[in-house]
């Protein structure tokens, strides 16, 4: 047996042990939402929906009709960086056209 000191650690390491927790840190997600209005019309809604969002026609004219009946709906979930895009995307198309959409965001 040996004499040295060591012999009841692994590596000779004198270091204070550490925890560290693995790190599969997911990003915080934000909520995009559309905000009815008296003037916006239903197809510039629709359209916005096909194409800053990717949804298929069908559920783009649900969600259109649910923001209208309801007064606003989450039309999608993104990190931080692409919702923030998304908002602006459709806040300068709106406004090119003179429409009074709006799109906010919110953190889930
Ligand atoms: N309320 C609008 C209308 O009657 C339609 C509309 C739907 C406007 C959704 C905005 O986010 C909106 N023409």
């Amino acid at each position: 047996m040996s004499d040295d000191d060591d012999r009841h650690n692994d590596d000779g390491d004198t270091s204070l042990a550490t925890k560290t927790k693995p790190k599969t840190k997911r990003p915080p997600l934000y909520k995009v939402m559309l905000l009815n209005d008296d003037y916006t019309p239903m197809e510039f809604v629709v359209l916005v929906l096909e194409r800053f969002f990717s949804i298929g026609h069908a559920q783009a004219t649900e969600i259109m009709l649910t923001v209208h009946k309801k007064g606003l709906a989450v039309v999608g979930v993104f990190p931080h960086e692409v919702a923030e895009t998304k908002v602006n995307q459709v806040m300068d198309f709106a406004r090119r056209q003179q429409h009074p959409l709006q799109c906010t965001m919110e953190k889930e």
